[in-house]
């Protein structure tokens, strides 16, 4: 199964997502992240990604997040996403040929113009729980089955 990551800052009550510019989403808000490289590790993976996307260099990320993604209808979108969430870094969120960033309060979250999955994960990351969690997606992207479970910690 491919291996992708994903990035989310957050300040406070605050949470950086980007706009995706080009390829594999695109038109939607989400964290950076992208395709693990062969030979590389996932948290090398999700650094170098963060740095090429939104130009921050990530300090002290904690993994939060294990996503099982099914596409029956076009199997070359299924993806495991490893879901990182960082609160220290360098640098400041800059936009680059693939994403532009921005600012968005917990209560103001653009649910309708990110990933349908979204809207079932990420309000328990926001409120610190851990999660693993499988969706198969439909025709136009929409959640057909899903499932979600806490994590106490990852083994
Ligand atoms: P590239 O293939 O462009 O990276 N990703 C998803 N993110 C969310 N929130 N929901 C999904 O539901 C996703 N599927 C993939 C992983 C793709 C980026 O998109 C993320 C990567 O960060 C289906 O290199």
């Amino acid at each position: 199964m491919r291996q992708a990551t994903l990035c989310l800052l957050i300040e406070k009550d605050k949470i950086l997502l980007a706009m995706k510019k080009r390829g594999f989403g695109v038109g939607r808000w989400n964290g950076a992240g992208g395709k693990v490289k062969d030979g590389e590790s996932i948290i090398d993976a999700m650094i170098r990604e963060t740095k090429e996307e939104i130009g921050v260099e990530v300090k002290n990320p904690e993994k939060f997040g294990l996503f099982h993604f099914n596409f029956p209808h076009k199997p070359e979108w299924d993806q495991d996403v490893h879901l990182f969430v960082v609160k220290e870094w360098d640098g400041s969120p800059a936009e680059s040929e693939e994403m532009m960033p921005a600012w968005f309060y917990f209560e103001q979250i653009p649910y309708e113009e990110m990933w349908p999955d979204d809207k079932h994960w990420l309000p328990h990351v926001l409120q610190g729980k851990k999660v693993e969690a499988s969706f198969i997606f439909g025709q136009g992207d929409v959640v057909r089955k899903h499932n979600i479970r806490i994590v106490e910690s990852w083994i």
